[in-house]
């Protein structure tokens, strides 16, 4: 369930169902009604994300207790984050010790090709929520031992807004951003550009095809994330990769 975004069926039924008893009652007074309605929405937001910050800060303490790097995955469906990391596993995988949490609302798809690289990989459904949590991520790492691991990469459930909002207790929020979604996306989802350190432009083999403006969208970028770290890839053909495992390797923490 996303409370924050309302995004579960379920959410949006009560409150729908609740609004027209309401206003059928009390015809006239919709106003106040509204007020007290959206003053508990905001109480509601804020109890899950301080309850998500605190589970978070957990997580972070104890990756950090014992040496493991972590990434957050973010991007909207189909940017190639799954691509990305099976290209970046089956590169780095003699080198660094890995181990995945796949998040999607349904199937497992993506979990399956991750396994297919021979690294350890737990799927999450979210089921009708549209973002990881805290504590989601805290029961797919139970059955990794984390100090036998360098590097813990999680991908998030694609959408450009939620999971912005949602710290996991990683090290780093990644954002994959592909040359088919249009140069804009940056302003349009400014929350998400601004809580990433890095920005991955992929399917950058695509550019010659498409009517995208690379360095334009790159400076809307950093017009909203002035520190933001950009690196242009393509996952298909392995272009830009290696600057993106050497920022990777740098990360991760000599034993
Ligand atoms: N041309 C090209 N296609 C790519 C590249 N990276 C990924 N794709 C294709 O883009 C599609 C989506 O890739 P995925 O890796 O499944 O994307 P995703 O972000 O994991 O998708 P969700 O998990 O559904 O959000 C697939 O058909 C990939 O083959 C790339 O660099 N170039
Ligand atoms: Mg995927």
């Amino acid at each position: 369930m996303c409370t924050v975004c309302g995004c579960s069926p379920e959410e949006q039924h009560h409150d729908h169902d609740h609004d027209h008893k309401h206003d059928h009652e009390h015809h006239g007074h919709s106003h106040s009604h509204g007020e007290t309605e959206t003053a508990r929405k905001i109480a509601v937001e804020t109890d899950i994300l301080s309850k998500n910050n605190r589970l978070a800060r957990e997580n972070r303490n104890l990756f950090f207790r014992k040496g493991v790097f972590v990434l957050n995955l973010v991007s909207s469906p189909g940017s190639g984050k799954t691509t990305i990391l099976e290209r970046t596993l089956h590169d780095l995988r003699q080198k660094f010790r890995f181990a995945v949490i796949e998040g999607d609302q349904q199937t497992d798809n993506d979990a399956v090709r991750i396994a297919a690289t021979g690294v350890p990989v737990r799927q999450v459904n979210t089921g009708a929520g549209c973002h990881l949590d805290a504590h989601m991520v805290s029961h797919a790492f139970e059955d990794f031992n984390l100090e036998d691991l360098d590097v813990l990469l999680i991908e998030n459930v694609g959408n450009l807004v939620c999971p912005a909002s949602f710290d996991l207790g990683e090290n780093h929020k990644v954002v994959v951003l592909s040359v088919t979604e249009g140069e804009d996306k940056p302003l349009k989802y400014p929350a998400m550009f601004h809580n990433a350190d890095v920005m991955l432009l992929n399917k950058v083999d695509l550019l010659p095809y498409v009517d995208f403006d690379a360095e334009k969208c790159k400076e809307m970028a950093r017009q909203v994330n002035p520190d933001i770290l950009i690196f242009d890839v393509s996952s298909k053909t392995g272009e830009g990769m290696s600057d993106w495992y050497e920022w990777l390797g740098a990360g991760i923490r000599p034993r």
